[in-house]
């Protein structure tokens, strides 16, 4: 189950550990500590998301979307963002099956990270024959419209993906993108932060697991001189593909912890470990534990479902085999997110000073750890329709708002965005923040409009 207010509730409920105390009419608040048991709901339990990729055309298959809605709060479109398929000629763009994708993962409650919006591979043909200014310019149009479009529906975007060579030299990758001039990343990112400010912006690379390998530094000075001129960069995403030839390295959580010692956010994006038994079990547990070590190491995101939706299938590198069971190195990973536990506490408001007849309520979900938190609040619209909704929320002070989803804040109030202020009499809808110190016991009120 995922840590939503909805299953956190129905958790509560059936915990042997749960503790309700009702304060007043009205007003509930549930506290559980008993182990989540799934990727998404353990994750969560310190603050974290658990991902995967997903190809559209497998959301007719039953079996993967049943273990997708269940086990997952992170989705990754497999190719279904990137240039080639939505830009594919100049300057016409095309979201249809980024969108099926993004649409699914909404109406479950998933945040969506965005792959990719520059990169040397999978550009469309017009793409791959330009160069200089015009590519610049294209390069730049295409991560305006691409972010705009997907403006308030992005956790985060891997803005720029796999821009350094391979082996020894540190240097860039010679490509098309490179040759319009070094300073293409940051006025990627640049346009990215423009185009959508609240989007957490990443630079996306492999072969960045190992400390000490060239490109990982190199990587590292990138985004450390990033970070001193100011250039828009919130997060390092590693992919983390290994085989026998490219093992989880020694000093992997060195890595991460390096990383976010510079000042961004760290997320594992594209996991998948070759094997089989507990050798492949242990392999993920030591990635699971040394995200979990690092505390801007914000989540993981695995390369697929099942071993056959795996672009190497042949490796078995993923959690659930080709028949959809849990793999031993699923059980590790629940295990290891399970072991550092959080504390969940739910607070349902049921009464509301409200103009509009029905009105609404809302329910905020707690999921708290040692020094920050995330709340999940669900907005339900009373017997009638509304048009919008504003939901005040106190917070402790002393504690920081560091990053939201699917409404605008101001100081206390937390408003609807252009897609989720439209509710049907009883339709719910879930917007979330994220942040740093306590958030308390909050009571939310809804106000509907
Ligand atoms: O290669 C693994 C990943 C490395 N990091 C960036 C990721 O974007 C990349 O994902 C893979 C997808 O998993 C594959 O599914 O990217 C490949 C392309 O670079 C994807 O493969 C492509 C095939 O090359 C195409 O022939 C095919 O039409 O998948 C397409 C859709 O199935």
């Amino acid at each position: 189950m995922k840590l939503t207010s909805r299953s956190v509730s129905r958790a509560a409920l059936v915990s042997s550990v749960l503790a309700t105390v009702t304060l007043s009419a009205g007003l509930l608040v549930a506290t559980s500590a008993n182990a989540a048991t799934t990727l998404g709901a353990s994750a969560a339990q310190s603050g974290r998301y658990f991902g995967t990729a997903v190809a559209a055309n497998k959301l007719s298959d039953s079996t993967y979307v049943g273990i997708l809605n269940r086990e997952f709060d992170m989705v990754t479109a497999e190719n279904e963002m990137k240039i080639d398929a939505t830009e594919p000629n100049q300057n016409q763009f095309t979201f249809g099956n980024a969108d099926r994708i993004v649409n699914h993962a909404r109406a479950q409650g998933m945040r969506v990270r965005g792959h990719t919006l520059a990169w040397h591979s999978q550009q469309p043909g017009w793409m791959q024959n330009m160069e200089g200014t015009a590519l610049r310019s294209a390069m730049l149009n295409h991560v305006t419209k691409v972010a705009q479009y997907y403006a308030g529906k992005i956790y985060a975007w891997d803005v720029v993906n796999e821009a350094f060579e391979d082996g020894s030299s540190g240097a860039r990758r010679n490509s098309n993108l490179q040759r319009t001039g070094n300073d293409w990343i940051e006025a990627a990112f640049r346009a990215a932060r423009a185009a959508d400010p609240a989007a957490k912006l990443c630079y996306n690379d492999y072969n960045t697991d190992d400390w000490t390998h060239a490109k990982t530094q190199a990587v590292y000075r990138m985004v450390q001189d990033f970070k001193t001129r100011g250039v828009p960069i919130d997060c390092v995403g590693l992919q983390s593909h290994f085989n026998a030839q490219s093992p989880v390295p020694s000093n992997y959580q060195t890595t991460l912890q390096n990383f976010a010692n510079l000042g961004v956010d760290v997320q594992i994006t594209e996991l998948d470990i070759e094997g089989s038994g507990t050798t492949q079990a242990a392999n993920y547990e030591r990635v699971t534990k040394a995200c979990l070590a690092v505390t801007r190491c914000t989540g993981i995101t695995v390369w697929g479902i099942r071993d056959t939706d795996s672009w190497r299938s042949y490796g078995t590198p993923l959690l659930f085999d080709g028949s959809g069971n849990k793999k031993p190195a699923y059980t590790a990973v629940l295990d290891a997110l399970n072991s550092v536990g959080g504390t969940t506490t739910t607070t349902t408001t049921t009464t509301s000073n409200d103009p509009v007849p029905g009105g609404c309520t809302a329910t905020a979900s707690v999921n708290a750890w040692n020094g920050g938190f995330v709340v999940t609040v669900k907005v339900t619209a009373g017997a009638a329709a509304i048009r919008g909704w504003t939901v005040t929320l106190a917070l402790p002070s002393g504690s920081t708002v560091t990053n939201s989803w699917n409404a605008t804040r101001n100081g206390n109030q937390w408003s609807n965005v252009a897609y989720n202020g439209n509710l049907t009499a009883g339709q719910a809808t879930e917007f979330g923040f994220q942040g740093t110190g306590s958030a308390g016991s909050p009571s939310p009120t809804c106000t509907a409009s």
